[in-house]
């Protein structure tokens, strides 16, 4: 009898212990992966949000940049593209009141960098300034990317933007 209750007390227990270590563990490969999409907000007409998937299929840049010494390739979309994806002032509407707005970049960590709309716009400048997801062909390690700002022509990665979030465009003059 006392055996009885003791082999239906450990199924009990088993029930209760079991899924919840199932839960557990399926739940803890999800956590670690992080949120691999990219929002473009603010003062836009198309708001979007891509995946990593869906900067693959967009028109590619790759940039060259020297990091101590090394000649390292990131490749990726043009930010300027983006912005014009999502109906940003870029191009021929680039002008006159469209002059005063910038782009902030925010990362997963709260970092959080300002450009001018002006020198994202391949039509205004001939930066090639891309959010990257690959270096030297490949995907980014976990604290850079997945995705990355990378500006060819900065003298420091201060702006390489790692774990790229979001990038809202603020139009101070309409
Ligand atoms: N998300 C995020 N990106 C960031 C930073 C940061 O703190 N968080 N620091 C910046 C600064 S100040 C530098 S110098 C470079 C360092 O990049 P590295 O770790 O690839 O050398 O990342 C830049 N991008
Ligand atoms: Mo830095």
């Amino acid at each position: 009898m006392t055996h009885l209750f003791i082999v239906s007390g450990l199924f009990l227990l088993a029930l209760q212990v079991v899924p919840s270590a199932t839960a557990r563990a399926a739940q803890a490969p999800g956590a670690a992966i992080r949120r691999t999409t990219l929002a473009i907000g603010g003062d836009v007409t198309k708001p979007t949000t891509l995946t990593v998937a869906d900067l693959r299929d967009l028109p590619r840049t790759a940039v060259k940049i020297d990091e101590d010494g090394r000649a390292i390739v990131y490749e990726g979309v043009l930010v300027g593209e983006l912005l014009r994806r999502a109906g940003a002032p870029v191009g021929s509407e680039l002008r006159a009141n469209a002059m005063a707005t910038y782009v902030l970049a925010s990362a997963n960590d709260g970092y959080q960098v300002v450009f001018s709309l002006a020198e994202l716009d391949p039509g205004l400048t001939s930066n090639e300034i891309i959010v990257a997801d690959t270096i030297d062909g490949m995907p980014l390690a976990v604290r850079q990317g997945p995705l990355r700002i990378v500006v060819p022509k900065d003298a420091r990665t201060s702006r390489h933007v790692r774990m790229l979030e979001r990038i809202d465009v603020v139009r101070l003059r309409k």
